[in-house]
This record gives C-alpha cells, structure tokens and sequence, in this order.
C-alpha cells in the first residue's frame, strides 16, 4: 500500500488538501474525477481533460465487463493502454450499476446475477469476479465489490445489507493479486447513523489505501445526506482519502469538502452538459431558453475554458437548438472545468486557512440572488 500513502499537506477546520501517489502519477486533493463510463469521458479528448485540470479518470466494471470484456481490454494493456488517457484511472466495482442500469435477477451471499442491458444475457458479479475484472482493466485505484440498496429501504434490510458488504470487503481483499492497485473499502449504512457508525467502524478494521462513503445521493434529502457524510469523515482516519461516491453538484462539494471529504465522481457535469446546460456561479444555464440566442457573452465570464474563451452563449445555444455535437462537447468541457475550477479554488482557501470564507463566498453567488 506504501505506492498509495496519502499526505495531508494543508489544513483549514475539518476541510484538507493531500497527496495521493498512484503508480501513474500523484494527484491533488479534494479532487473531483470526471466519469468515462465506457472508457471514455463523452465527447471529450483526453488532451482536453488534461488541459482543463482532470486528474483521475473512473471507468465502470459493469460497462467494460459487458463490452469489450475484460481479456481484450488486458490485451491492450489494460485501461492505460486501451484509452488514450495515461493517468490514473480508478474503477467502480459494478454493483451499483448493476442496481442502476442492469436487471437484477439474484442477489446473495455469493454475489448478484443481472441481465445484460445490451444483449439479455444472464451474468454473474460476485467480489471476486469484480476484483478479477478490476487487475484486468488495470486501473490505479479499484473499488470492493459493494450494495448500495435502494433509498428508502427498511432498516433490517440495511443491516443485512451492509454485514453482507462487509463479508464482500474481505473476500475483494483476499482476491486481490496485485500490488500496483490500491483497493478502496465502501461503508453503507443508508441514512441510518447507528448504521452508519457500523458500517465505517467495521470497514476500518481493514487497513486500506482509502475508504468511499458509499450508498448516499441515492434519492434521500441533503438534511439526511450530510449528517451521514459528517458522521463518516468524523470517523476515517485522517490520514486516509476520503471519497463520497456519486457525488457531483457544486454546492454538495462545497459542503463535502468542508467535511473532509477528498474524491468525488459524478456524471452530472458531463451529462447535464449533454442535455444543454451550463454550470455557473449562480446556478445553472439552459442554453434551450431562447434568451441566450441572444447572448454574446461566454457560458461564464472569466471562466479559462476553451469554450468561454472563444465562444459565445448565442453560438453554443445555436448548437444546443441544431442539436450539434459541438454543442453538447463545449457544454461538457466547461462544466468539468467549472469543478475543476471549484476545487482548486477550495485548495487555494484550504492553504490560507480560509475555507470558511471560501464556501460562505460561494453560496452568496450561488443563492445570494436569481440567475
Ligand atoms: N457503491 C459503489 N458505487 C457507487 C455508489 C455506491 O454506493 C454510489 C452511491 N452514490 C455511487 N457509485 N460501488
Ligand atoms: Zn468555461
């Protein structure tokens, strides 16, 4: 695990800035990864990912596990290899996108069976095959295999479901062969704090390179959410990153950061980006409304993207309306940079000690008054 020991380098109350070496490169938290399903971040080079400050790259198991199947991508020298981006990529596990995507047919102590969302076929994922799937793809950070159960659900339902996580977490562990991956644990739990509490206490009886709050922004409240996350970065050691799964909105990163979180992932950025929408310090822009036809000021003033330095809200809502791909790819790019963005600026606060000037800045902007 020494390839993977984190280094808090700055601290500001609960929130921090940290180091985290990976054989393809050392990033710097808090740290949002941009989601490249299939391999791929939709509609963006991996030149401009690298461009706009990305760091990390996720990649889903159950989409490559599918397509093009694990073997071909090894072939190619796992992800690094087979995609263009040569940095660190991290891999979820798949279940959770068994429970999102696929058609769940059996879930139990041994793992789940699904049917395929491309061609019926019945598939099994178990923490071993997950973990199998995982060396083979090759990323740099790779996740146990996990339930996320479904929001709300009953509380014994959640108990078992997270003793079963857990017995999931040892078997990942003990399927586990190679030493240039850093496996993640996930705690559970719902929204339930006892719960909770078990879940991060008995996943840090492991000693692993990091730990994921998982099973949240699953359709419960904020007010229910946070007190989770609090709870959870109140527990984790300090000396481990922290990363709230699936969690991509920028007033939620906000808050996560001053929390302690580190790592965040979502397809927000990129897919809202897609459905004609940009992210802004006050909210959030749909370029369909037929006021931006108008505009000839970027997506965000001051934004250093490539889109808002050389188009304007007129010419990409034109896209937008045109349903042109150009459209949807300026859109996306921005919207990652705009968190990018975000936590570097959090970075900068985390180091001069102001953090709390930094997130009370942000929500002036962003509830302060109507976009
Ligand atoms: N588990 C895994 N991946 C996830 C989640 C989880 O609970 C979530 C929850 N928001 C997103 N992605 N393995
Ligand atoms: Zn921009």
């Amino acid at each position: 695990m020494s390839p993977f020991r984190f280094q808090v380098t700055a601290r500001a109350g609960r929130a921090r800035v940290g180091l985290l070496p990976t054989p393809h490169g050392t990033v710097e938290t808090p740290l949002f990864m941009p989601v490249g399903t299939q391999g791929s971040v939709k509609g963006l080079l991996p030149r401009d990912l690298k461009e706009i400050g990305s760091q990390v790259l996720l990649a889903n198991t159950y989409h490559l596990l599918l397509r093009p199947g694990p073997e071909r991508v090894r072939a190619f020298g796992g992800l690094h290899g087979f995609a263009g981006w040569k940095g660190p990529w991290l891999t979820d596990s798949g279940g959770f996108q068994v429970m999102s995507l696929g058609h769940l047919r059996r879930i139990d102590e041994r793992g789940v069976v699904f049917q395929s969302h491309l061609n019926g076929d019945l598939v099994e994922l178990t923490p071993e095959r997950s973990i199998a799937v995982q060396e083979a793809l090759g990323a740099d950070l790779i996740m146990a295999f996990d339930e996320c159960p479904p929001y709300p659900s009953p509380r014994e339902y959640l108990k078992a479901s997270l003793e079963r996580t857990l017995r999931w977490l040892e078997r990942s562990l003990k399927a586990k062969t190679r030493p240039d991956q850093g496996l993640f644990g996930i705690t559970q739990g719902g929204t339930d704090p006892t719960l909770r509490r078990l879940s991060t206490l008995e996943t840090l009886r492991f000693d692993l390179p990091g730990y994921a709050i998982g099973g949240l922004a699953v359709g419960e409240s904020k007010e229910e959410m946070f007190p989770m996350v609090e709870l959870s970065t109140a527990l984790l050691p300090e000396e481990r990153p922290r990363y709230l799964m699936g969690v991509g909105h920028p007033e939620d990163l906000v808050a996560a950061m001053g929390l302690g979180v580190d790592l965040f992932d979502c397809v927000y950025p990129t897919r809202t980006g897609r459905f004609g929408s940009a992210l802004v310090p006050e909210g959030r822009l749909n370029l369909k409304n037929a006021r931006h036809l108008e505009e000839k000021e970027p997506l965000e003033e001051g934004c250093d993207c490539y889109a808002c330095q050389n188009f304007s809200r007129g010419y990409i809502a034109h896209l937008v309306r045109s349903g042109e791909m150009l459209g949807a790819i300026l859109l996306s790019l921005h919207n990652l940079r705009f968190l990018h963005r975000l936590t570097e600026g959090a970075k900068a606060a985390i180091r001069e000690g102001r953090y709390g000037d930094f997130a009370r800045a942000f929500a002036e902007r962003r509830f302060g008054r109507e976009v």
